[in-house]
């Protein structure tokens, strides 16, 4: 009885785990669940996000990005400019030891602009992240459904 229990528990974590693991390690670095948001019908641009974590000794910095399924990729801040948040493209993250610099709706984020196919649900597509020290890797992104207020703050274009 007890191995019957312990095996429905095992079999369930995988199956929650297998949507889930989707991590890339370079150097010190580990890239965690590259993921975008799906884009409304003729909308041109999308954002990715994703986190990065530093285990090793010295400081990394995320210089550049880039996919081949838009016309640009940026790193891009949010700013709050006189009452409104806005987004500004910056020049590199910094990827502080012991640190985890994450990407997320609302925050930094990858923008991708003239895209050149919208991203659908459950698509996936590549995105090769440049660090000044690690050197580069390329990652998949995730297409996820689009979340309820995801739409909000993307005004600045
Ligand atoms: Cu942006």
């Amino acid at each position: 009885m007890k191995t019957i229990l312990a095996t429905a528990a095992v079999a369930a974590l995988v199956a929650a785990g297998g949507t889930l693991a989707h991590d890339y390690q370079l150097q010190a670095l580990h890239i965690d669940h590259p993921f975008a948001r799906a884009t409304p019908p003729g909308a041109r641009s999308g954002g990715v996000f994703l986190s990065v974590e530093n285990d090793g000794t010295r400081p990394d910095r995320l210089l550049r990005v880039s996919t081949p399924i838009a016309g640009t990729a940026e790193i891009h801040q949010m700013v709050v400019d006189g009452g409104v948040m806005r987004m500004r493209a910056i020049a590199g993250l910094d990827v502080k030891t012991g640190d985890r610099l994450v990407l997320q709706p609302g925050g930094y984020h990858v923008m991708l602009t003239d895209l050149k196919r919208p991203l659908q649900a459950g698509d996936s597509f590549p995105l090769t992240l440049a660090f000044e020290r690690a050197g580069s890797i390329e990652v998949k992104v995730v297409v996820e459904t689009m979340a309820a207020g995801a739409m909000q703050p993307h005004g600045g274009h």
